[in-house]
């Protein structure tokens, strides 16, 4: 496997926790990057993650060339679709929605991203993404056209992350959906983490420290913040 994977691999062996910001390009100026960069050093973060379900892409390239000229950080992507693909990053979480059953976002979309791929030097993380009912609907269960799991079903969560492990998923990401109201609930971080042994990431609706620690406790490997971050860029102090 590649550097970045390895690192998160190694990093839960020695239960070191890592996090990642999430940047949604349709919601950032490149002319304003500078300004979340200052706030991304003085953060705990040791990924930056950068995707969001609707986004086409256009200016995907100069995000990214603008993040890694001021940060050093591991940049992954985290795409809604092949439109969001960018060789100028260090990797791309290639995602299957597990909990879905929508056949584009199970197989379609990865079929045609192949050949932009072949194209880049993209490290390919294999990863199996569980959408988890928040509250309301979100953004990924709108775009994808699939209903979340239910949280209350933490045994058929488990499941679903073993399957998605079994047919070779190299991670495991439990998703409440981006300004979810509420997280994956800490039963299900537990019941998925006991079940797997691949890394566990957890995001979405994750809005306090306090929430960060529980999920880590609860068996999170690597956890996502997205919205807190883009609300307050004093999130973490
Ligand atoms: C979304 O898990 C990420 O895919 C982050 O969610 O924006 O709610 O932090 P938030």
């Amino acid at each position: 496997m590649g550097k970045i994977y390895n690192y998160i691999f190694e990093a839960k062996l020695k239960n070191q926790k890592l996090l990642a910001i999430l940047i949604d390009p349709d919601k950032v100026a490149v002319e304003s990057i500078s300004v979340l960069t200052e706030k991304i050093k003085q953060s705990p973060a040791t990924h930056i993650f950068v995707g969001g379900s609707s986004f086409d892409g256009h200016h995907l390239d100069e995000i990214i060339i603008e993040l890694k000229s001021e940060i050093k950080l591991p940049i992954l992507l985290f795409p809604g679709n092949p439109s969001q693909i960018s060789a100028e990053a260090d990797g791309i979480l290639f995602l299957m929605l597990l909990s879905g059953r929508n056949p584009d976002y199970l197989v379609e979309h990865q079929i045609n991203a192949v050949p932009i791929l072949e194209k880049t030097k993209l490290e390919i993380i294999s990863t199996g993404y569980i959408l988890i009912e928040s509250g309301s609907e979100t953004a990924v269960e709108r775009v994808s056209k699939t209903k979340p799991l239910s949280k209350t079903n933490a045994e058929y969560v488990a499941q679903t992350a073993k399957a998605g492990e079994l047919i070779g998923n190299k991670v495991i990401y439990l998703e409440a959906g981006s300004g979810a109201q509420n997280a994956v609930p800490i039963e299900i971080i537990k019941e998925v983490s006991n079940r797997i042994s691949a890394p566990l990431i957890v995001g979405g609706g994750i809005r306090s420290k306090k929430q960060i620690d529980e999920a880590y406790a609860a068996g999170a490997d690597l956890v996502v913040i997205g919205t807190a971050f883009e609300n307050d860029l004093n999130f973490f102090g």
